[in-house]
């Protein structure tokens, strides 16, 4: 990584063949001594974490899995613009290597012409109003074969590899998404979250469309409209504008 352009992230890195979950040993890591930036990667994971428990599919040598360690100065109830801006620096890093459009859905996948190229998870670590730490894991497909994926998610995932028909230099493209990451989250800590979902929903799925969004509470049918200040989703419906947050949501397709 000679050629990494930050000044934090991806300065301290932890690589590993194989892991379990690179969050276990990112959150290992940031009880100790980890500094803001630090990086765990691994080549292979073999339980791999979504949100709500669910599975992360990580084959061999074929994707970026990796998680980075933030210590942000803001308040606990700000934790999903952590999320957001690391999907507008993500979308940015693999734009700039390949040359692919990328859409946001909320609130945490990358997609490729409707299909899931790359999952964030954020675990926040805190007590009363602050954040110890946070750990963004980071799973992106990028060179992962169509007969790398299991069949039960070959209908929704899509890889680099498989839309740009060559294979990819990782660490090229591990170096491009820190650069981003660091100058969003740079960004958003100077001016605050406002030029952050601007960009953001200028990239978002299904913008100003009918999307249904399931969560515990129910289903709540709209018109996308974008993001309120504090993360949350901003669906219009009949009564007006209504306020959906990520932690209830049970996400599904739209
Ligand atoms: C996510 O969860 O999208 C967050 C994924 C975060 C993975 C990274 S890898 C590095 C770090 N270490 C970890 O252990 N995890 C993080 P969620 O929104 O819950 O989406 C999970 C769903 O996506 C699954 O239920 C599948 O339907 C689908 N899925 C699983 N593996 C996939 C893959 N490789 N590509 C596309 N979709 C996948």
């Amino acid at each position: 990584y000679s050629h990494l352009q930050t000044k934090r992230f991806g300065r301290e890195i932890q690589y590993q063949n194989h892991t379990p979950s690179t969050q276990i040993i990112a959150h290992q890591w940031a009880k100790e001594d980890a500094p803001e930036g630090a990086v765990v990667i691994a080549d292979e994971q073999g339980d791999g974490k979504g949100r709500l428990g669910r599975v992360w599919h990580s084959p061999p040598r074929t994707g970026i899995w990796m998680s980075l360690i933030l210590r942000p100065p803001i308040a606990l109830q700000s934790a999903s613009h952590l999320t957001i801006l690391t999907s507008v620096g993500i979308k940015r890093g693999i734009e700039r290597v390949t040359g692919l459009d990328i859409q946001i859905k909320w609130p945490n996948d990358l997609l490729i012409v409707g299909k899931k190229v790359c999952g964030v998870l954020t675990e926040i670590r805190g007590e009363q109003d602050c954040i110890h730490y946070a750990i963004i894991g980071i799973g992106m497909n990028v060179n992962t074969k169509k007969q790398d994926f299991p069949k039960e998610i070959l209908d929704i995932a899509t890889s680099l590899t498989i839309e740009l028909g060559g294979d990819i230099h990782r660490a090229t493209l591990i170096a491009a998404v820190l650069e981003e990451l660091e100058e969003c989250y740079e960004r958003y800590l100077q001016e605050g979250f406002q030029t952050i979902q601007q960009e953001w929903e200028s990239s978002a799925y299904k913008m100003n469309q009918m999307i249904t969004v399931r969560t515990p509470q129910g289903n709540h049918t709209g018109i996308l409209k974008g993001l309120y200040d504090t993360g949350a989703l901003k669906l219009q419906v009949d009564q007006g504008t209504i306020a959906i947050y990520s932690a209830e949501i049970d996400i599904e397709k739209y």
